[in-house]
């Protein structure tokens, strides 16, 4: 059995984001990939038009039907939705197993993934339970309560603050900064390091899916956290090279095989 990853998060039919490109990104890293899907979306690789919650109750039910058969080595978790789909998620998600938390909230056109409503429920319950949060300079604002987050320092103090919510690390993705390198800040309770790649010149769907999924590719395969944070952003970095271009002139990350790719970036 190679190694297994399992993500919870919404479907995107546009191949670019959500359940879809983690499981493309899960068999670029070599790792065989389960999903649980919490909400279909209808959209394209721009526009999302409409979401469609799973009922809580079968997102449970998903969980813990496949926990009695093939347990996976690391999970993530995407668009969750709403607070019952959040409590959920706490309740049936083995407390052993490394989970990686992409706190989705809105698309890139504004559309709104995860009800403002569940914040309270996803910081008090949720985050608690994280081996790694990576929120992006946006996401890591509205959990901190930041505004206008772009000084290294402010950067350090709202990873410490998400931190404090009970996570073990916390990558703030600088993907959408300013400057030409995009560089993360990767922190957790005794180091802290910079994760740096040059920056795509146009804006990429599903980078930020594709990081969290690679990361716990790589947690499930038994790398510890900064390694496979460090491995995860070499895959992102080749899938924004490697970018698609749709017709409706946006790039869609394009995670390939990481272990036949030259890694000369
Ligand atoms: O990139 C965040 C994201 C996650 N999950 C789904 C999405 C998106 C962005 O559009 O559609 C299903």
């Amino acid at each position: 059995m190679p190694p297994v990853a399992l993500t919870i998060a919404g479907s995107d039919p546009c191949g670019g984001a959500g359940i879809q490109i983690d499981l493309k990104t899960f068999a670029a890293c070599d790792v065989w990939g389960q999903a649980v899907i919490t909400a279909l979306t209808a959209q394209n690789s721009l526009n999302v038009t409409r979401s469609l919650p799973v009922p809580s109750d079968m997102v449970s039910e998903q969980i813990e039907v496949l926990m009695e058969d093939v347990s996976p080595q690391a999970i993530k978790t995407g668009m969750l939705v709403n607070s019952d789909i959040i409590s959920a998620v706490v309740k049936t998600v083995p407390p052993a197993i490394p989970l990686v938390i992409d706190p989705v909230m809105l698309a890139t056109s504004g559309f709104c993934l995860t009800h403002a409503d569940a914040l309270t429920v996803f910081i008090e319950e949720l985050i608690p339970r994280a081996t790694l949060v990576t929120p992006n300079l946006f996401e890591a604002e509205v959990l901190t309560g930041y505004t206008d987050l772009c000084k290294q320092d402010d950067i350090r103090d709202a990873a410490n603050l998400i931190l404090g919510m009970g996570a073990r690390a916390v990558v703030i993705k600088g993907g959408h900064g300013t400057g030409s390198e995009s560089v993360d800040m990767a922190v957790t309770h005794d180091e802290e390091v910079y994760l740096s790649a040059p920056r795509a010149p146009y804006d990429v769907h599903g980078s930020g899916c594709c990081f969290s999924a690679a990361a716990t590719a790589f947690l499930a395969s038994g790398y510890s956290i900064y390694d496979a944070c460090n491995q995860a952003k070499q895959v992102v970095t080749l899938g924004i090279q490697r970018a698609i271009k749709t017709p409706l002139g946006r790039y869609i990350v394009n995670p390939c095989r990481f272990s036949d790719a030259d890694s000369s970036l």
